[in-house]
């Protein structure tokens, strides 16, 4: 498994962090999404094999949020 980190600008409250958990959450291999709305950050668990950062990217951005960069661990 894999440990990701990524910065998402433009969630301002719980209801922009449940989009985007919930957006995560459905993607192929992702098996844990936790948002910091304070942070900007969200960090994910996926399946090494699965993980697709650019899908990631997708699917913020279908939220209507901007990815700002991961970091991976
Ligand atoms: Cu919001």
């Amino acid at each position: 498994m894999r440990r990701i980190k990524i910065r998402v600008k433009g969630m301002s409250c719980q209801h922009c962090v449940r989009a985007v958990e919930q957006a995560l959450a459905a993607l192929d291999g992702i098996t844990e999404v936790q948002v910091s709305l304070e942070k900007g950050l969200v960090e994910l668990v996926c399946d090494e094999n699965r993980c697709d950062i650019s899908r990631i990217e997708a699917a913020i951005k279908e939220e209507g949020y901007e990815f700002a960069g991961s970091i991976s661990e």
